[in-house]
């Protein structure tokens, strides 16, 4: 039986795709509220083909609990925040997670951390948890480090397309995780060792973050000389070995704008490149805010409640609003004392902030100024009815409107 530790964005996902491809599967999570939820037959977060999959999974047998299971395989997806002020990986959920499991598992059991851990993390905090429980590492325990690696929005698919990689100590432990994996993983699953693995999953998001700032970057340097930054990158990117990815209001989400700080953390001296990049990009909503100013003077806009912030989730089409640039934006305001402007979203049903407005027709109707943020499918079905407001588009939507 499989024991999933943690059914958040990612480890809900895995379960059931781990229950419909026929294993035995149990759920845990602390969160009370949550399983109940599940055990009711409701889904915690959207996504698509996320219902289908719950239902198959279901009448598969999956089960959702509070506690650990006695068994012989464990796989941990819990969250893996960092730490504002040091910028570094705070291991407290893991520690947390594998404590537990080491309580109640089996002998010669398989423990897998799904969840992203700064390198160093396994050696530094998991092994000595083990020699501090009495267990001896690849006799009474098997460590595995297997990190995920599916883009929210494309979850289901990508988890079964993605390839894989699996990070252990012995072969053999890899083969055994590999197979399971494998029960409904299609893409190729490659085998290393610990540290390489924990490396290359924070390589990955860290190289995405610095691309994306490139394109921040070059936003920055368009804007000074009234240049079209999104013509110049889509004629840049016909050369062949050019592709430069999309510029934005900012990087939002848990992944992104987090994991390079795990290096900047413990590679202080040797970050110079990552670190600047992560400033450039937490640099973008203050972009955005002042081109709010701008537009506002240019068209004498003097009262900001006539200001309109469309999207709060930190990417299009989904509900999660980690770290999202609106929400780094309206941080912004309050710093300065200022209260954030009205906001609005398609994706997020409940309502979470003071000024965010449920209807979509009244939001537009009571704005002069809408700020496009986030390109939800919901936006290009209604582009229309934004006819006759300035616009700020952020993402290079709509033709006749203000860039940033
Ligand atoms: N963004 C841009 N420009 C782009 C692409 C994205 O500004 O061209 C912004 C998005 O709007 C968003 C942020 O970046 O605010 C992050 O979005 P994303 O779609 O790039 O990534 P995530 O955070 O949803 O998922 C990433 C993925 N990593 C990579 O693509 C390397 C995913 O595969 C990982 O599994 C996930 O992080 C994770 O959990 O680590």
């Amino acid at each position: 039986m499989i024991n999933i530790i943690g059914l958040g964005y990612i480890g809900l996902p895995t379960a059931l795709m781990l229950a419909a491809s026929g294993n035995e599967v149990v759920g845990t999570d602390y969160n009370k509220e949550l399983v109940q939820t599940l055990n009711k037959n409701m889904l915690t977060f959207e996504e698509p083909g996320l219902e289908e999959l719950f239902e198959k999974a279901n009448n598969k047998g999956i089960t959702y609990t509070n506690e650990y299971q006695n068994t012989d395989f464990y796989i941990v997806t819990v969250p893996t925040p960092y730490d504002k002020e040091d910028k570094k990986i705070d291991p407290s959920y893991v520690i947390a997670a594998t404590n537990k499991v080491l309580e109640v598992c089996k002998k010669g059991t398989i423990l897998v951390i799904e969840s992203t851990i700064s390198p160093g993390t396994i050696d530094k905090f998991v092994r000595p948890l083990v020699k501090k429980a009495g267990l001896k590492i690849n006799e009474d325990i098997y460590l595995v480090h297997a990190p995920e690696r599916i883009l929210p929005g494309q979850m289901i698919k990508e988890l079964k397309h993605n390839s894989r990689t699996i990070g252990a100590d012995s072969p053999e432990a890899a083969q055994k995780v590999k197979d399971v994996y494998a029960t409904f993983c299609e893409g190729e699953i490659v085998c290393t060792d610990i540290r390489t693995a924990e490396m290359t999953k924070v390589v990955e998001n860290t190289y995405r973050g610095i691309n994306i700032a490139f394109a921040n970057e070059l936003t920055k340097i368009a804007r000074h000389d009234n240049l079209d930054v999104h013509e110049i990158i889509k004629i840049a990117n016909m050369h062949p070995r050019v592709n430069i990815l999309s510029p934005g209001p900012g990087v939002g989400g848990h992944c992104i704008p987090v994991d390079p700080w795990f290096l900047v953390g413990d590679y202080p001296r040797l970050t110079n490149l990552i670190s600047t990049a992560l400033e450039i990009n937490e640099s973008m909503p203050e972009m955005v805010l002042d081109r709010i100013t701008d537009i506002m003077k240019e068209n004498n806009i003097t009262d900001k409640n006539k200001i309109g912030i469309y999207g709060l989730t930190y990417k299009a089409d989904v509900d999660d609003i980690r770290e999202s640039p609106t929400l780094q934006l309206f941080e912004k305001m309050e710093a300065h004392f200022a209260e954030p402007f009205r906001v609005f979203d398609p994706m997020v049903k409940k309502k979470i902030l003071s000024n965010q407005q449920m209807n979509f027709e009244n939001f537009v109707e009571e704005s002069e100024l809408i700020v496009l943020m986030v390109e939800h499918s919901h936006l290009k079905e209604n582009i229309d009815l934004l006819n006759g407001k300035y616009i700020l588009d952020t993402h290079n939507l709509v033709d006749d409107a203000y860039k940033l």
